[in-house]
């Protein structure tokens, strides 16, 4: 009897090798490859423990690479992965373009590539099997309606710019201004302080060097990480952030909805980057061979003085 078990259940393994020609279907724990942007944020940090704590969760044994900002390290990353013949790759890209040849290198070699939290721009939309993450434009029109209502249309706005070249500076940026553009809202400079807290207080320093109270009413953060450091600039040159300026931004920090409650931002627009479990589904069904929407963005929500009390202390990140 117990032999015809064994033999039963190494039949059985083999066959999943045999139907899939992977580990997955014989019940070995899946290997993932992580190609995280770095840990520039809060945010950032949010999101790579979800990543690892639901990967222990599921029993997936995850390889994990931090590209530490730059490109050049995701790529050799997402290759090591591939000469590593993981089960499935996660991108989290640092920008835009430039994945067209990595992502023909995985393709090649049948191992499919989940894009998650930042898009990619592709010719060939094929080359991955779905995004999974928040919607950018939206995020950026949902932060310039809600000025348009508190302000009727009118104000000086200084923008603090996310990284060069990532979907969320772009989006968050092109949404924002398309927005804004019939209205009396003007932004009248922009840099960026690659969604850092520390760039973010020495842009709005500089900023403050260039424009006095008086001559700018709204400071734009493209993440909470950058007004936090700005409020702290804002602080430091005497003026009172959430007063005097008005300040708006994204990713719905705890630290950050606190901040609206003590008066110092205004409205922030949530990001969540708590994506192990909606990154996991997808990389489980792509790898089991069944559909998967193409794009599956979260629901965030908005936070100001009429909901930020009592948001605060629920908080996860
Ligand atoms: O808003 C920012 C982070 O890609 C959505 O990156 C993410 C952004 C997030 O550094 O805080």
């Amino acid at each position: 009897m117990k032999r015809i078990t064994a033999l039963f259940l190494l039949y059985s393994f083999a066959m999943g090798f045999a139907l899939t020609g992977t580990a997955v279907a014989a019940g070995q724990p899946l290997i993932v490859g992580f190609a995280q942007t770095g840990a520039e944020s809060a945010w950032r940090t949010a999101n790579t423990k979800s990543m690892k704590d639901e990967a222990a969760k599921r029993g997936i044994t995850l390889k994990f690479s931090d590209g530490q900002g730059k490109q050049e390290n995701q790529l050799s990353a997402v290759k090591n992965f591939i000469a590593q013949h993981v089960d499935a790759i996660v991108i989290a890209p640092v920008v835009e373009t430039g994945w067209g040849p990595v992502l023909k290198e995985a393709r090649d070699a049948k191992i499919p590539v989940i894009i998650s939290d930042r898009t990619v721009k592709v010719d060939d939309d094929s080359l991955y099997a779905c995004f999974v993450g928040s919607d950018f434009k939206t995020e950026g029109k949902l932060v310039a309606d809600w000025l348009v209502k508190q302000t009727g249309g009118k104000g000086r706005i200084l923008e603090l710019q996310g990284t060069p070249g990532s979907a969320p500076a772009n989006d968050r940026h092109s949404a924002f201004a398309n927005a804004i553009a019939t209205t009396g809202l003007k932004i009248i400079d922009s840099q960026s302080g690659d969604f850092r807290r520390d760039n973010g207080k020495q842009v709005m320093e500089a900023f403050l060097k260039k424009y006095k109270k008086g001559d700018f009413d709204i400071v734009y953060a493209h993440n909470d990480d950058m007004a936090l450091g700005a409020i702290q600039a804002i602080e430091d040159a005497g003026l009172k952030p959430g007063k005097d300026v008005l300040v708006v931004s994204i990713d719905g920090l705890k630290e950050a909805v606190q901040a609206i409650v003590d008066g110092k931002i205004n409205c922030v627009v949530e990001c969540n980057p708590l994506a192990g479990p909606v990154v996991y589904d997808a990389v489980q069904k792509v790898v089991a061979g069944q559909p998967v929407p193409r794009i599956s963005y979260n629901k965030d929500e908005l936070f100001d003085a009429t909901n930020a009390k009592a948001a605060v202390s629920t908080r996860q990140y």
